[in-house]
């Protein structure tokens, strides 16, 4: 008997897979407006500053195949398909969706490589692929919403931070903070109900209790270049002021709201951040990003098989 199969609507932001690719992609961030030249060169700058291109479009495609493994040895009775659909890029969500419906589909299970729900991110995702598969008429998603309080997630980071104070001396640890962060957005999502400042929160607190720590702070990162106030303090800010007020010369940088080595992270924290911690001579630390390390990906198997479970 054949097992029917179901798929996994994979949904992650894209990056430009080459310099031609980063205008239009600059340009679809911006909702179809052309990026000026000023802040296209300063874009163009920026991936040079991480060896010309983001490693983030070859991890999201292993974290898709890693994903359909390990579903694929959790389950028996069906056989796991992933499809990868992208924000701001091709394959965008839609033509995912499209690929699924021609394939035959009839059930998918869709989840977003973020952990944290926001109206700008996970509901503009899962909404992108509900409407396209209604248009379609199929297949039928059961979307994730957010995963972030997932074990294996928290246990990733809290590893990750012990690996990293073990090696500290005593006197050390007592001066170093750990700063949790995830994407600024539009502060006009707070007076819209938006739980993502709560659940980076929920988030930060969950690993620093398994991780067994009390100093630490949550930020913000990476906010958009519009006029409109985004979410603060601002990680670099948030550093200065630390550092300032509570004399601390260390600093633990984890950016909750990202899963893989990308621009974010590669350039706002290791090169931006690492820049404020060297102005103010304090002692710069990330540990690794989740992108392809087993935990995760059973992470994300867990999160896409409860979902499908409890459909
Ligand atoms: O290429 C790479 O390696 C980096 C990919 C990348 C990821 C990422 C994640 C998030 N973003 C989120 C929100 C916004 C909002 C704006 C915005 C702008 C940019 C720009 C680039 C960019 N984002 Fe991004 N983001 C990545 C890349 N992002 C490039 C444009 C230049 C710049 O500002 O740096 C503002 C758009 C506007 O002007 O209206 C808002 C959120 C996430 C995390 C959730 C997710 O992954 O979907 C939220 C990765």
């Amino acid at each position: 008997m054949t097992k029917p199969t179901i798929g996994v609507l994979v949904m992650a932001y894209g990056t430009p897979r080459s310099t031609e690719e980063i205008e239009p992609y600059y340009t679809h961030i911006r909702h179809g407006r052309k990026p000026p030249q000023d802040l296209l060169q300063d874009l163009k700058d920026r991936y040079e500053a991480i060896g010309g291109i983001s490693p983030l479009a070859r991890i999201t495609d292993e974290q898709a195949a890693r994903l359909e493994e390990r579903l694929n040895q959790l389950h028996e009775d069906v056989q796991f398909k992933t499809y990868l659909g992208l924000k701001h890029i091709d394959p965008f969500v839609e033509d995912a969706v499209h690929q699924m419906h021609q394939d035959g589909i009839e059930e998918a299970v869709s989840i977003v490589l973020a952990p944290h729900y926001s109206t700008f991110s996970i509901r503009s995702y899962n909404g992108r692929a509900q409407k396209e598969a209604e248009a379609l008429g199929g297949p039928r998603i059961h979307s994730v919403e957010s995963w972030y309080q997932h074990p294996h997630y928290v246990q990733f980071w809290a590893n990750g931070i012990r690996q990293i104070t073990a090696n500290l001396s005593r006197d050390e640890r007592e001066k170093t903070c750990i700063i949790f962060s995830a994407h600024s957005l539009p502060e006009k999502i707070i007076q819209a109900g938006d739980p993502y400042p709560q659940q980076l929160e929920e988030s930060a607190r969950l690993v620093a209790d398994t991780a067994g720590i009390d100093q630490y702070a949550v930020g913000w990162q990476s906010a958009g270049n519009t006029p409109e106030p985004w979410l603060g303090p601002d990680v670099q800010d948030l550093t200065r002021d630390l550092h300032r007020e509570k004399g601390y010369t260390g600093f633990i940088y984890c950016p909750l709201g990202f899963v893989a080595d990308h621009l974010e992270v590669l350039y706002d924290n290791d090169y931006e951040c690492k820049v404020v911690c060297d102005e103010i001579g304090a002692r710069y630390y990330r540990p690794p990003m989740p992108n392809t390390e087993p935990e995760f990906i059973t992470c994300l198997a867990e999160v896409v098989s409860d979902r499908w479970t409890n459909r």
